[in-house]
């Protein structure tokens, strides 16, 4: 057998479970989860190189029906383009769980000419084994795929089961990558989705959707990293809660995202964190333009 590789989009809707999917499948934090839905902005590939293989997964924002800010059309673009120039799709739904959203991503779906692989994720949820059949049929009548495969992204059976199923449908060719690389973005680019996972995960209501990150420095300094980044919030309002009372909050999004960034890294780190506000950013194609969003 020759070697394998390609490009595997992962699609799917809001909150399905597709970056912690890509986490497992390539068996390191990479992409960024949390249980709000939209916590992805931007694509990502995250790659796993083996001795016959490379996997590129290509992670998304979900495709979402929302309000019209810039930053929602960008999301949405980032996920609808992904469609295009990769070899299959591994499209994730819910297990008991089929919205509007997901009827939105079976019209993408629907167009490709691609191996389809349909993920039907937390399963570990379901509870009653009996009813996941007529759900699978359900399924099948939406759309024909190549395959369908219940799991739960936590178990890593599944993922090695998966992982074979993928296999059988990877085109053989050289790797696209040199084996070292685990991503196509740089490792600014990961801490601050880290930091902005730690925003998403530490507050509370739609203040995350107002939140970005940028890195303002970021040293190599002996053994330790010197990392300063910038928190952008819409209002002054927004400012005092990222701090928190005496600071607390903004200590502990600190802390959360130093953990996370030195297990990445492999190094010790140290972090500063700002909060700045810059009104409207979010609705502001220049403003999202110098902020990575293009
Ligand atoms: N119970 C359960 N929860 C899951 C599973 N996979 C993902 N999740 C959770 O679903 C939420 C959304 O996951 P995420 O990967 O950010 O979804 P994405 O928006 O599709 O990328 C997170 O809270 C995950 O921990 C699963 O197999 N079982
Ligand atoms: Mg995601």
């Amino acid at each position: 057998m020759n070697f394998q590789s390609g490009f595997i989009a992962v699609v799917g809707r809001p909150n399905v479970g597709k970056s912690t999917l890509v986490n497992e499948l390539i068996g390191q934090k990479l992409s960024i989860t949390s249980h709000r839905p939209q916590t992805t902005r931007h694509r990502i590939n995250a790659i796993d190189t083996q001795q016959n293989y490379q996997m590129v997964f290509v992670d998304t924002p979900g495709i979402h029906i929302g309000n019209n800010k810039a930053i929602n059309s960008y999301m949405n673009k980032a996920a609808s383009s992904s469609f295009a120039d990769v070899d299959m799709i591994i499209w994730l739904v819910e297990i008991f769980k089929w919205t509007k959203e997901d009827a939105r991503v079976l019209e993408h779906v629907s167009k490709v000419d691609i191996p389809v692989i349909i993920c039907v994720n937390k399963i570990d949820k379901s509870g009653s084994v009996d009813k996941i059949l007529p759900y699978l049929e359900m399924l099948g009548e939406k759309f024909q795929a190549n395959e369908v495969f219940p799991l739960s992204a936590f178990d890593r059976s599944h993922t090695k089961q998966l992982r074979s199923l993928i296999l059988k449908y990877l085109p053989e060719q050289d790797p696209i990558y040199d084996d070292d690389y685990i991503t196509d973005r740089s490792q600014k680019f990961v801490v601050s989705e880290f930091i902005r996972e730690k925003l998403m995960r530490n507050l509370s209501n739609e203040l995350p959707y107002d939140i970005t990150v940028e890195i303002e420095k970021f040293e190599l300094d002996g053994k330790m990293y010197r990392i300063a980044a910038r928190i952008f919030v819409d209002k002054a309002s927004q400012k005092r809660i990222v701090i928190g009372h005496k600071g607390e909050m903004l200590k502990k999004i600190g802390q959360d995202s130093r953990i996370t960034i030195e297990g990445f890294l492999e190094a010790k780190v140290f972090l500063e964190l700002w909060v700045k506000v810059r009104q409207g950013w979010s609705d502001d194609k220049r403003a999202l333009a110098s902020l990575g969003y293009d």
